[in-house]
């Protein structure tokens, strides 16, 4: 039994990262935001119910589809915002972007436009830990999807994970697509998480729309980390509602019909109706919580415009840790 205080951060997270994606979109839209952007609505349930295990010692990896990662992991919507926008205010001083929010301080390593790097930053995270002896407060947990799933990187990540047992799981969001590819074509299995059985670790399905599914698997995941005893795979199966990128034309590629049967399944809906069926939460409460969450996203995005971008003079900072001598100058 999931108790309310958790129910309720799981509502706010889904909703934080539905509404964070659909603004930023719109921002992005109209030419706000810094080069592309890859929104993750529809997919909201997966950070979610995997981060509801967590605590910032734990470590993250994400993906180029990384805001619901790095929301569900604590950072700050609007840092974010400012961060999508190139402002200096954001989680990087405005020089990731998009695609590279990181906040070491909330255990999240950065989200990471090659497809697959996450896996072996968050194996690394896993690997110190056990070599500190600290696998029961800190684990790593790596975001990927079904694309990466047939990248070279997990094969041996999985591998060596399982033979030194580190505290790691590797979640494979299993979204339907790479681009505009569907897993079905592109994808040697039925269930990507039968590829674990080749590595002697678990390899779990999830449906990816039930948040509940996914806390429950997630659970069960950590828990087999934390106790050293090793790596799981997990399958989250889930969609994404929007295209590969901001400007992407879904119709090109898949149809109508399909997106509308995912959207039925929608990770918050269900949520709604399965906690007011229940009376866990009631209706009322959902409400106010929204209207909390649309107020903050709504901030976020004025602090997003009204924040400067990067002075001039700050080009050079943050770029190496140790500068060369002949670039010393610059800094
Ligand atoms: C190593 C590498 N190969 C190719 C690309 C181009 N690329 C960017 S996203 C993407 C698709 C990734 O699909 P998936 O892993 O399913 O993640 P999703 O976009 O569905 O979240 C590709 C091929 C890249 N960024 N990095
Ligand atoms: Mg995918």
């Amino acid at each position: 039994m999931i108790n309310e205080e958790k129910l309720i951060w799981m509502y706010q997270t889904m909703y934080r990262i539905r509404l964070f994606e659909e603004s930023m979109l719109e921002q992005t839209f109209k030419g706000n935001s810094m080069g592309v952007t890859h929104p993750s609505d529809g997919q909201e349930a997966v950070p979610t119910g995997i981060c509801a295990h967590l605590t910032d010692k734990d470590w993250i990896g994400s993906t180029h589809r990384g805001h619901g990662h790095c929301i569900a992991k604590g950072l700050e919507t609007d840092k974010m915002m400012a961060e999508i926008m190139g402002k200096f205010t954001g989680n990087c001083k405005g020089k990731g972007g998009s695609m590279h929010i990181a906040d070491f301080s909330k255990g999240m390593l950065g989200a990471n436009a090659i497809v697959g790097a996450s896996i072996p930053l968050a194996v690394g995270a896993a690997l110190t830990a056990k070599y500190q002896g600290k696998e029961k407060e800190s684990i790593g947990v790596a975001f990927f999807g079904d694309g990466a799933s047939s990248q070279g990187v997990l094969h041996e990540s999985m591998n060596l994970a399982s033979i030194w047992k580190l505290p790691v799981i590797f979640a494979c969001e299993n979204n339907q697509y790479a681009e505009a590819t569907p897993s079905w074509y592109a994808v040697s299995v039925e269930d990507i998480a039968d590829r674990a059985a080749s590595y002697n670790i678990p390899g779990v399905v999830v449906d990816g729309m039930d948040v509940f599914e996914v806390y429950e698997a997630a659970g069960e995941a950590v828990k087999r980390a934390r106790e050293g005893k090793g790596p799981t795979l997990l399958e989250l199966k889930t969609y994404r509602y929007h295209g590969h990128f901001h400007a992407d034309q879904t119709e090109k590629y898949r149809k109508i019909e399909e997106e509308k049967a995912w959207r039925k399944r929608d990770c918050i809906l269900s949520f709604e109706k399965k906690v007011t069926d229940q009376k866990l939460i009631s209706k009322t409460k959902l409400l106010s919580i929204r209207k909390e969450i649309e107020e903050e996203i709504g901030k976020a995005v004025d602090f997003g415009l009204s924040s400067p971008l990067p002075p001039e003079e700050t080009l050079y900072d943050d770029v190496y840790v140790n500068y060369p001598n002949d670039l010393r100058g610059l800094r």
